[in-house]
C-alpha cells in the first residue's frame, strides 16, 4: 500500500489555511492539485530546454521535440494504446470530443443515422453532438438513468441500439453520481450492433488502471488537469485506422505535408490534428504526471478514491433531510459524492464550507439536463483524490452540521 500521508506531502498547495482552517481540497473532479515533482518538471523545461518543436535543427529545439513525443510515448503506455501515433494532444476533454465529433462525425454521419449518448453526460459529451446532428442530419438518442441511484438502464439499451445508432459516446464516470460505467459492456454491445464508441475518460483516467485495449473502445478522451497535471492539456485516443481515415479539423503549419496556393495534403495522425505550436510546455509535464500516478499505483488510487467516497456517502446520508445521488453503498461508486437538501441551496452550502476552508463545488456540474430529470438545480459535491484522508470527511460532516443548524 502507498503511504498516503507522504504522498500528500508532496502537493505545496494542500499546506495552507483557508479562512484560519487547514485547507480541505475535494473539489478535485473540477481539478486536482499538483505534485511538486510536475512544478519542478515545467520549472526546469522553462529553465533549459524551451524551443519550438518539430520546426527547428538546433539542439533546444531537438530537446524541446523530445520531450513532448516523449510524453506523447508515455500517455500512450498510460494507457495501453498500440502506438504513440493513436495519441493525440489537445486542450482537454471537451476538445478532444469536439474533434471527434466534427472531424469523424462530419465525414461520416448522415441524415437517418443516430447518435446515442446517455442522460449523465457532462455537457463536454452532448453539446459537441448536437452541433454534429445539427450540422449533418444525425439525429440524438439517450440511455436513461434509473432515477437518483444514478445508473445506466441497460435493458433500454438493447432497445436504444439499433442499425441506424452510428456512435455510442459515453461517460466512464460520472462528475455528478459517480457512477463507474461498465465501459468495456458498453463497447461490446456497441460494437455487435455496429456503432463505434467514444468514452468520456474525464473523471477515470487519474484515478484508474485504463487500457483501451482491454475496454475495446475507438476514442478515448481525457484532460490532464485532472490527473495531477498541468492545465491546458487534454488527450484523444483513436483507434489509428479511424484517425487516419478522419479529416483535419483545424488547418495550420504542423499538420500539412505540403501546401499549394489552391490545394494542401495532410500528414497522418496524429500530426493531422495538432494545428499550430502545441502545448508542448504542459504535454511534458503531463508525462511526469503519469510517472507520479503510476509510482503511487492507480489501483490502489482507485480503491482509496472509491473507499473514501464510500464512507462519505455513509456518514453523510445521517444527516437530517439530505438527498443523496449516485449509486447506494456497497455499489463501488468513483471519488465523487453530491448531495442536496431541499432546504439549503447548493450554493449556500459551498459558500458557508468555505468559511471552515473546505473546498466544495455547487451547482448544475454541466449536467443540466440530468439536473432538470432529477428535479434538482444544483448539487453540493464532494470529490476525492489520493492526498485526501478520513478526517476530511469528519471536518466536511461537522462543517454541514453547523450550515443546517445556521439553516434550519
Ligand atoms: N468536469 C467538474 O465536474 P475539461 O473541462 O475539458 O477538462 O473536462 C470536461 C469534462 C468532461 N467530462 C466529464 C465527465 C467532466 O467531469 C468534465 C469536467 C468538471 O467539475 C468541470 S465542469
Amino acid at each position: 500500500m502507498p503511504d498516503w500521508e507522504k504522498l500528500r506531502g508532496d502537493f505545496p498547495a494542500l499546506r495552507q489555511q483557508v479562512n484560519g482552517r487547514p485547507l480541505v481540497y475535494l473539489d478535485n473532479a473540477a481539478t486536482t492539485q499538483k505534485p511538486q515533482a510536475v512544478i519542478d518538471g515545467l520549472s526546469s523545461f522553462y529553465s533549459h530546454d524551451n524551443a519550438n518543436v518539430h520546426r527547428g535543427l538546433h539542439t533546444l529545439s531537438m530537446r524541446s521535440t523530445d520531450a513532448y513525443e516523449g510524453a506523447r510515448t508515455r500517455l500512450a503506455r498510460f494507457i495501453h494504446a498500440a502506438a504513440s501515433e493513436e495519441i493525440v494532444f489537445t486542450r482537454g476533454t471537451t476538445e478532444s470530443i469536439n474533434l471527434v465529433a466534427e472531424s469523424w462525425g462530419g465525414a461520416n454521419l448522415r441524415p437517418g443515422d443516430v447518435i446515442l449518448l446517455t442522460e449523465m453526460e457532462h455537457h463536454s459529451n452532448l453539446v459537441p453532438w448536437q452541433m454534429a446532428a445539427k450540422r449533418t442530419g444525425a439525429t440524438l438518442r439517450y440511455v436513461p438513468v434509473t432515477g437518483d441511484e444514478g445508473l445506466l438502464d441497460l435493458e433500454a439499451l438493447e432497445r436504444l441500439l439499433t442499425p441506424e445508432v452510428k456512435v455510442f459516446a459515453f461517460t466512464h464516470i460520472s462528475n455528478t453520481l459517480g457512477t463507474i460505467n461498465p465501459a468495456a459492456e458498453l463497447c461490446a454491445r456497441a460494437r455487435r450492433a455496429g456503432a463505434i464508441t467514444v468514452i468520456d475518460a474525464a473523471q477515470s483516467a487519474g484515478h484508474m488502471p485504463i487500457d483501451v485495449g482491454a475496454l475495446g473502445c475507438d476514442f478515448l478522451a481525457f484532460s490532464g488537469h485532472k490527473m495531477a497535471g498541468p492545465t491546458g492539456v487534454g488527450v484523444l485516443y483513436g483507434r489509428r485506422s479511424l484517425l487516419d481515415s478522419m479529416p483535419p479539423w483545424q488547418g495550420g503549419g504542423g499538420m500539412i505535408a505540403s501546401v499549394d496556393f489552391f490545394e494542401s495534403r495532410w500528414k497522418p495522425a496524429p500530426e493531422r490534428f495538432e494545428a499550430g505550436t502545441p502545448n508542448f510546455a504542459d504535454a511534458a509535464a503531463t508525462g511526469i504526471a503519469c510517472d507520479y500516478l503510476d509510482a503511487a499505483g492507480r489501483s490502489e488510487i482507485e480503491g482509496h478514491d472509491g473507499s473514501l467516497a464510500l464512507r462519505a456517502y455513509g456518514r453523510l446520508a445521517e444527516l437530517p433531510g439530505i438527498r443523496m445521488l449516485g449509486p447506494r453503498p456497497p455499489t463501488p461508486r468513483g471519488g465523487v459524492v453530491s448531495f442536496a437538501f431541499a432546504d439549503v441551496h447548493a450554493h449556500d452550502v459551498v459558500t458557508f464550507a468555505d468559511q471552515d476552508g473546505i473546498a466544495l463545488r455547487g451547482g448544475h456540474h454541466c449536467n443540466q439536463p440530468l439536473m432538470r430529470k432529477l428535479g434538482l438545480t444544483g448539487t453540493a459535491r464532494a470529490s476525492f483524490y489520493l492526498y485526501n484522508k478520513e478526517e476530511e470527511i469528519d471536518a466536511l460532516v461537522a462543517s454541514l452540521r453547523r450550515i443546517l443548524a445556521f439553516f434550519r
